[in-house]
């Protein structure tokens, strides 16, 4: 039975590979950061973030990027309004949703040139409730 969830589950990571499944249960996918524009060195990233237990984001940082922080988004009297997340929340039955015109990662600072289908590597530093850190590196597209 298990051995059979374990061919089912690389069956699955086969024909999906943008998902990275992770012994610690924290798996990411739909991951890619925006080309910045020519002369812009700020840029937004997107993935989407699960996890079987309860995590807190504690930081989100890359060797090619000064600064990153999590944003939220919201409406405010027809405004758009930006916001940093602080410590922002993941677990069972919900993931860390970063899309297009919603929360997402904003990178500051880019250091050099980004190429278009580039994999870049970030590094999220997660706490769970017993207060250990996890860091992970996830691999993000450039697009
Ligand atoms: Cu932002």
């Amino acid at each position: 039975m298990l051995n059979h969830l374990k061919v089912k589950l690389s069956l699955l990571a086969i024909l999906i590979p943008s998902i990275a499944f992770t012994a610690d249960g924290i798996s990411i996918s739909k991951a890619y950061i925006k080309k910045p524009r020519p002369g812009v060195d700020v840029t937004a990233g997107f993935a989407t973030i699960e996890s079987d237990v309860n995590l807190k984001v504690i930081s989100v940082s890359s060797k090619k990027f000064k600064n990153i922080e999590l944003h939220s988004m919201k409406m405010n009297y027809g405004v758009m309004e930006m916001r940093k997340m602080i410590e922002p929340k993941l677990g069972p039955n919900s993931p860390l949703v970063l899309s297009p015109g919603n929360d997402h990662l904003m990178l500051f600072g880019l250091s050099k040139d980004l190429n278009t289908g580039q994999n870049l590597d970030l590094t999220f530093l997660f706490k769970d409730q017993e207060g250990n850190e996890i860091t992970k590196n996830f691999e993000f597209n450039v697009r």
